[in-house]
């Protein structure tokens, strides 16, 4: 029976700092909204993707890899112009991800988007890219520093959206 309690007194200790955590972020994302919803900023990678650009042949060509950013929380985003960027990798099946392009962005209204775009020779009939396309990976990066620095409008309230991949099956798909 003590063992017990004690092991209840344990949990409890566990658990009091992540519902401190919690009542502060609902207190801070859900105070204030008028509707009801969260007011904060929440960039998040809404999608990838890809269109031909120009086609050399059927099934080659130039072709364009598109991250989509956009502010999906009732709150403006405004931060410095070098806390944030949006950053596209490519992954190539069992190897190592690649950076290939870097959009740093600064402020965006709720609903206001910013893109991350890479161009490459794409052959839909080769090994590398028709049988086994790499993967691309849109990712959203903030300064290590973001939520220290003052300014709660550059306090992305829900870091769960900002990182998203798409198979590069899908431009396989537009030859
Ligand atoms: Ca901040
Ligand atoms: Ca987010």
């Amino acid at each position: 029976m003590k063992g017990k309690r004690q092991g209840i007194l344990r949990q409890w200790y566990v658990l009091v700092p992540f519902v401190l955590v919690a009542a502060i972020l609902l207190t801070y994302c859900g105070g204030g909204g008028g509707g009801g919803g969260a007011v904060c900023p929440d960039p998040a990678v809404a999608r990838i993707d890809f269109s031909i650009v120009s086609l050399t042949s059927q099934f080659a060509g130039v072709v364009r890899i598109a991250g989509v950013v956009r502010n999906v929380g009732a709150g403006s985003y405004e931060s410095g112009p070098t806390q944030q960027s949006v950053l596209l990798y490519e992954v190539p099946i069992g190897g190592t991800a690649a950076l290939k392009a870097n959009q740093p962005f600064q402020n965006l209204a709720p609903g206001q988007e910013v893109t991350v775009t890479y161009e490459r020779n794409w052959d839909s009939s080769s090994p590398a890219e028709g049988e086994f396309p790499p993967d691309y990976r849109i990712i959203i990066t903030y300064d290590p520093d973001i939520y220290m620095d003052g300014n709660l409008m550059n306090d992305d309230c829900n870091g769960g959206n900002n990182d998203l991949t798409r198979s590069g099956a899908g431009i396989n798909a537009l030859f």
